[in-house]
């Protein structure tokens, strides 16, 4: 499956991140002036790619419905998706974890607003993301419905999504250690498997969700639910495979953070583990079984054009 000829990404992309950002303004308490609202607009108002927001929309507007207009449905809940994301990198850039000065071509929240606001503004963040999700999402989505979304935005969030992908993350670079060994297993069965791992609890499940919930809250099938799920599952650790191989090719200006930092911190990566070459050979197949994937849905080729479109975006992109 291609993108239709027609379809232009670019102004579908500056539209709906403008609708994503312009909403996102007005739920960051745009008249309160204090230390705390400062830091927690200036991450998760500045800038980048907006992928999961976008991926929330457009699987929604993917979906479509007679009744309901997929963007004022699904908004509420791409804003909330972005607001995670934000805390989570807050968090990661902090001293305690990846110690990162630059993120989004600007300094690092707590390299503006110092340590501890960045950590409380991140767990703002967090909190006002289920709260919006939950509060500001419109009327007509069924309450069991939205608290399904809301339940799963938390689990995402927590243990066995970023939290956990992260702990995964810090043991595998030694930054922290295990209190007891688990059982032995042969050293490079375990980095493949412990590498799958951090990547879909890390990144790939915010992206998954992305996906899923769009396509979720617009009431899709669950055999259309299912392929989109699976979908955002292939979208998510090719976005990692190119996010490790733009580390090592990516320079400053276009990445917006300092490069090279993984294999400086010795992390576990899809480069350190299998190579450029075969890091890219990856990367083909999970297009190719990504877009095959929409094919199935059976959905209208033009409605499916943006997430095919993100998908290519995701593997391809310079940032
Ligand atoms: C406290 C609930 C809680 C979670 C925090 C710190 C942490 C746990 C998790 C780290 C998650 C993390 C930062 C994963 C990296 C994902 C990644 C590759 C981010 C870069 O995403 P882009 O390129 O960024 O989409 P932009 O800037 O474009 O938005």
């Amino acid at each position: 499956m291609t993108a239709g000829t027609a379809f232009d990404f670019q102004q579908y992309v500056a539209s709906r991140r403008a609708a994503v950002e312009e909403r996102l303004a007005q739920y960051l308490f745009p008249d309160d002036q204090e230390l705390l609202f400062q830091a927690m607009r200036y991450s998760a108002l500045g800038g980048g790619k907006r992928l999961r927001a976008l991926l929330c929309l457009s699987a929604a507007e993917a979906v479509g419905a007679f009744d309901c207009d997929p963007l004022q449905t699904a908004l509420p809940c791409a804003c909330a998706i972005e607001m995670v994301h934000a805390m989570s990198l807050i968090h990661d850039d902090l001293p305690c974890m990846d110690d990162d000065d630059y993120r989004r071509g600007r300094l690092t929240n707590h390299k503006v607003f110092g340590e501890a606001t960045a950590l409380l503004a991140g767990d703002a963040l967090l909190v006002l993301s289920l709260e919006t999700l939950a509060r500001r999402s419109p009327d007509w989505i069924k309450p069991p419905l939205l608290l399904k979304v809301v339940a799963e935005l938390a689990a995402v969030a927590g243990a066995k999504g970023l939290v956990g992908g992260q702990v995964d993350d810090l043991l595998a670079t030694g930054a922290i250690s295990q209190a007891s060994p688990g059982p032995a297993s042969s050293p490079a069965a375990a980095s493949s498997c412990l590498l799958e791992k951090i990547h879909q609890a890390k990144t790939g499940a915010l992206l998954r969700f992305s996906v899923w919930s769009g396509a979720s809250l617009m009431g899709a099938d669950d055999r259309i639910l299912g392929l989109l799920t699976r979908f955002g599952e292939i979208l998510g650790l090719a976005f990692q495979i190119a996010d490790d191989m733009l580390d090592v090719t990516g320079d400053i200006k276009a990445l917006g953070k300092t490069p090279g930092k993984d294999q400086a911190a010795g992390k576990l990566t899809w480069v350190s583990l299998y190579g450029m070459e075969k890091s890219k050979e990856t990367l083909v197949k999970l297009e190719n079984e990504g877009k095959s994937l929409l094919s199935k849905t059976g959905l209208a080729e033009t409605s499916l054009s943006p997430l095919v479109c993100l998908l290519e975006y995701a593997i391809h992109r310079m940032n």
